[in-house]
């Protein structure tokens, strides 16, 4: 997707802290960290959010799914973390390209408000 920028980020176009990539997703440290360690999974099919898949996308988000777990240890966390997928106006999406923000290194606030 021409203007998106997180297509831009997996295609190297805009400079990223990579933490894991595969043929499906690539993940990366967010640049506005919320936690210690904060990484967005973003899988590389351009999907504008959860509202916004299908079910052909079935198997790439249940790859990403089952990824999380590898990820979070590659960057670094070790005593649990939050997956958070924002989605829509309320959900505070400022990126229109899917993705799981990893949050972890320290506990997490519940209700997260
Ligand atoms: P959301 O608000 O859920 O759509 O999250 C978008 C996240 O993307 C937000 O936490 C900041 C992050 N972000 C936006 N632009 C960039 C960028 O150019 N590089 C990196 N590393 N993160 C970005």
């Amino acid at each position: 997707m021409a203007d998106c920028i997180f297509c831009k980020i997996i295609e190297g176009e805009i400079p990223s802290s990579k933490v894991y990539e595969d043929e499906n997703m690539y993940a990366f440290r967010d640049i506005e960290p919320q936690a210690p360690v904060h990484v967005l999974i973003v899988p590389k099919k351009h999907i504008t959010s959860l509202d916004g898949c299908s079910p052909e996308d079935a198997e790439i988000l249940g790859k990403v799914m089952v990824k999380v777990k590898e990820i979070a240890e590659i960057a670094g966390i070790t005593n649990g973390y939050r997956l958070v997928s924002n989605c829509g106006e309320d959900g505070f999406q400022t990126v229109e390209h899917i993705h799981f923000h990893l949050l972890g290194g320290r506990p997490m606030l519940w209700p997260p408000g």
